[in-house]
């Protein structure tokens, strides 16, 4: 039997943490972290917590231990953990859409039970997952033939956002572990510039397509996916090449049938799944097929290790806890609109992406579970690049612009491609950049260095600027999984406690339905009655008249 949570009754802006903390920050706000580590020289030490392979030092924040207390005296308050304790039940937390939000059953162990409406999932989880090792060898070692009997060398995913993201960022991040005789490329969007240029240079006889789509009726997919069909048949010339040549990945066998594929060739998941966060089921398909099933099965352990942290540890030492109280400190009480994250090593370099669908697709919502408007802010922007290359970039506005975001720094102590000293030349950056964040350069400072009085203000660094430093040993496919249940954590962390659905994503349905009318409009060969507002006619009239000008 499924069981529905129900909103908090108390709003947020009500309770007393909230009110405390709103009185806490006006005595933290006038203190800088020079004071604070002055003041408690043991402080980097402090606080710390080294856990599951990741050690999190978060003493570069603006806070006391007064703030923590506080902090986690709102987590309890709004009941976050008799939330945790809901969502690895399989309730149902995904209110809107009266579904199980239940990610973390796709990376339990084998053996492990988790009942939802009668039906053990892990089972059925650890079926999909021996079908998918099978098929990946099958391909791996060159035994899945094209139509003409070619050996598969090229594999490209077809799919966007949940369906894109994790696997395109997965495969750059493990890309170390993959089959460097594999291609693989990652097709998303509508315009057809990414499905040429993806495919431009492959042969059509040993190339395999992923069709990744919870629905399988996402217009980009379905219309790229149409689109490869023909790319293929161009040159294979026979409707029987699609078995060798398409699988697909979704929870709609029927449109998967329809499309032509045969569900044979189908690896499912389940609707408890949210798109954002199935990197980790079928949708990691091709990840498989890189790394191969044993690195992918290393990656769900690590997933699964933070799962456990997560739910098993105290707040005062739990990281995703941690680090999504925070954010919210610096989001609901100094009023700040974004958070960077700067992954210290370039195969990460698309987990900012990633993380933006993660953290704003959940938590962009201005609507509690009851659907009253909140008074406070939910989401900040999620931003960042790999270090140091924004270094040189926007790093210049965190240091002395005037507007304050707290960041992430994510680093390693080894690297996969030894080079020289390079290595301790990127930790040296990453650390150097925390500190300067931290204690800036005092205008005294600038001047007892002999800078002359003109110049004095513009090399001053104000500093107490908050950052939060990771520590990882090695980017693994078991340490990718715990950093990103870290960050699936930290949101539904800050998700609990603002009292939102951090799983659904109405957000996106306006502007697909209205697409879908405009297309027809641009479409149309006969002259459409419009009836949007003056500029998007005009703007539609006009792309016309330019098509027509073309003909
Ligand atoms: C993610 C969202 C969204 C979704 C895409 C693709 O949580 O739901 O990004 O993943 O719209 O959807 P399909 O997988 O159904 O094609």
């Amino acid at each position: 039997m499924t069981i529905t949570v129900h909103s908090s009754t108390q709003p947020l802006t009500k309770r007393p943490a909230w009110k405390a903390l709103q009185a806490h920050y006006q005595q933290i706000r006038p203190l800088h972290l020079r004071q604070l580590f002055a003041e408690d020289p043991l402080r980097g030490e402090r606080f710390v917590v080294d856990a599951s392979g990741i050690y999190l030092d978060y003493s570069k924040n603006r806070i006391t231990d007064e703030t923590m207390r506080l902090l986690i005296k709102l987590a309890d308050e709004c009941g976050l953990r008799k939330r945790i304790k809901a969502m690895f039940n399989g309730e149902i937390i995904n209110v809107t859409e009266q579904r199980a939000a239940l990610h973390t059953a796709l990376r339990a162990p084998e053996g492990e039970r988790i009942m939802l409406d009668g039906v053990d999932v892990v089972a059925e989880v650890h079926a999909v997952l021996d079908r998918m090792a099978v098929f990946s060898e099958q391909v791996r070692s060159g035994q899945w033939l094209g139509y003409t009997g070619k050996r598969i060398r090229n594999i490209v995913n077809i799919g966007i956002g949940g369906s894109d993201l994790g696997p395109v960022m997965a495969y750059e991040a493990l890309r170390h572990y993959s089959q460097r005789d594999l291609t693989f490329r990652f097709v998303s969007n509508v315009d057809g510039t990414d499905f040429q240029e993806a495919t431009r240079d492959l042969d059509p006889e040993a190339t395999l397509f992923i069709i990744c789509s919870k629905t399988f009726t996402t217009l980009e997919t379905l219309t790229n996916a149409r689109a490869a069909r023909n790319w293929c048949l161009d040159k294979l010339g026979d409707d029987h090449a699609i078995r060798q040549h398409f699988v697909a990945v979704s929870t709609n066998a029927e449109e998967v049938t329809k499309f032509g594929i045969n569900t044979v060739n189908m690896f499912g998941f389940w609707d408890w799944d949210g798109g954002r966060y199935s990197m980790d089921s079928a949708i990691g398909l091709s990840t498989m097929i890189a790394v191969g099933p044993d690195n992918f099965r290393a990656m769900l352990a690590g997933f699964h290790a933070m799962d456990e942290h997560f739910r098993t540890a105290p707040f005062d030492r739990n990281i995703p806890v941690i680090i999504g109280l925070l954010k919210l400190w610096y989001n609901n009480f100094f009023d700040t609109q974004s958070v960077a994250v700067f992954p210290y090593n370039q195969y990460l370099k698309r987990f900012p992406a990633y993380l933006q669908q993660l953290t704003m697709e959940s938590n962009g919502k201005h609507v509690t579970l009851d659907g009253i408007c909140v008074d406070y802010q939910t989401s900040p922007i999620y931003w960042g690049e790999p270090g140091t290359n924004g270094q040189h970039s926007f790093f210049q506005l965190l240091h002395q612009g005037t507007r304050l975001i707290p960041c992430d720094f994510i680093g390693f102590y080894q690297t996969l491609n030894p080079l020289g000293d390079q290595h301790d030349l990127l930790m040296a950056n990453l650390f150097a950049q925390t500190e300067a964040l931290a204690f800036g350069k005092t205008e005294a400072e600038v001047r007892a260095e002999g800078t002359s009085d003109r110049l004095a203000p513009h090399r001053t660094f104000e500093g107490n600027r908050p950052t939060n430093t990771l520590l990882v040993e090695q980017l693994t496919p078991k340490t990718l999984g715990l950093l990103v249940a870290l960050y699936e954590h930290s949101v539904f962390t800050q998700g609990g406690i603002w009292n939102i659905d951090s799983f659904d994503q109405w957000g996106v349905e306006l502007g697909k339905a209205l697409a879908q009318k405009t297309a027809a409009e641009l479409k149309s060969a006969d002259e459409p009655q419009l009836d949007h507002d003056s500029s998007t006619n005009a703007l539609i009239r006009r792309y016309r008249q330019f098509k027509r000008g073309q003909s």
